[in-house]
């Protein structure tokens, strides 16, 4: 695979790198996208499931829906593209993950700093007392499961309308502001304020690198488009910067 001159010195002397994940970095670990052509919302709308006024109007069915989700994510293992951005920790001064998807991948291939911008599906908490509960801490009985106190349970996710959680919106964004170069991998572009992380990694002078199987609302902002499966493009790069900056990669 040849790449542009202009990315290979970029990775020769670059100190710091951000990678920024969407669902399209997991699909190859078996775990559905939401826009592409057989993703999630082309089967479910999101208003009808990943958003609270939805939650409080029929709980279980959110709840059910997640959990089958849950189920997916339990049986599947990070991909080469996971691994290949953890493994490039030993390559680089810092590596930072700032992703938009809650299955846990990531820390699961061993990247150490991780943002998770919606959220994780293994976290849960009450609605009335704010008791934190992992998936594991209750068997699932098809109801949408209630907390000693008597409150709801949901899922520590972001849905639509929702906050970002300001720490890991606020450290990814210092994240962008100061790597070299910003990794876009796997996402659409679409949702804010997420997307936003991009732009500031361009405006602040990284160079943006896009990996993706096709052109994105992003990809006339990147300095670099690289069009593929990022499960064969990312262990590529990671053997290429290994090579160029005379490192080991684990
Ligand atoms: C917010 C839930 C402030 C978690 C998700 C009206 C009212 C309120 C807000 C809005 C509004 N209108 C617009 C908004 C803002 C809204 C938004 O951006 N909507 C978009 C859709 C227009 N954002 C919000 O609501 C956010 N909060 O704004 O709060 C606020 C508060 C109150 C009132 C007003 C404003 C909250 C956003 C988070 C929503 N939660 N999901 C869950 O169940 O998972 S969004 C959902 O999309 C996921 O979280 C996902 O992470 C996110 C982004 O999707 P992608 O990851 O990009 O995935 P996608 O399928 O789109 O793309 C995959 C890509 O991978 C494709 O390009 C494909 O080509 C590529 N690909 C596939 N395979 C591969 C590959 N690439 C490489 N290799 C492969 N093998
Ligand atoms: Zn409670």
């Amino acid at each position: 695979m040849e790449f542009k001159k202009e990315f290979l010195d970029k990775l020769r002397c670059a100190d710091k790198i951000v990678f920024f994940t969407g669902a399209g970095i997991s699909a190859e670990s078996g775990i559905s996208t939401f826009r592409g052509a057989d993703g999630l919302w082309s089967k479910l709308k999101p208003e009808e499931l990943a958003n609270f006024d939805a939650f409080l109007r029929n709980p279980d069915m959110v709840w059910e829906w997640y959990q089958y989700r849950r189920k997916i994510i339990n049986e599947s293992q990070p991909n080469a593209g996971h691994k290949a951005i953890a493994d490039m920790q030993s390559a680089f001064e810092s590596v930072i993950v700032s992703t938009q998807n809650i299955d846990n991948l990531h820390r699961r291939a061993g990247s150490k700093t991780v943002y998770e911008l919606h959220g994780n599906i293994e976290r849960n908490y009450c609605l009335n007392c704010g008791k934190k509960f992992d998936s594991k801490d209750f068997s699932y009985t098809g109801k949408a499961p209630l907390c000693d106190c008597g409150g709801r349970i949901r899922p520590d996710i972001v849905w639509f309308g929702e906050f970002l959680p300001e720490d890991e919106f606020a450290a990814s964004e210092k994240a962008a502001a100061d790597c070299d170069i910003m990794f876009v991998v796997g996402t659409s572009a679409v949702v804010y304020p997420a997307a936003q992380i991009p732009l500031v990694a361009r405006s602040a002078g990284a160079y943006v690198v896009e990996v993706n199987m096709e052109e994105t609302d992003l990809s006339r902002r990147a300095n670099y488009s690289i069009l593929g499966k990022s499960g064969e493009i990312l262990p590529i790069i990671a053997n290429m910067a290994s090579q160029i900056r005379n490192k080991e990669v684990k």
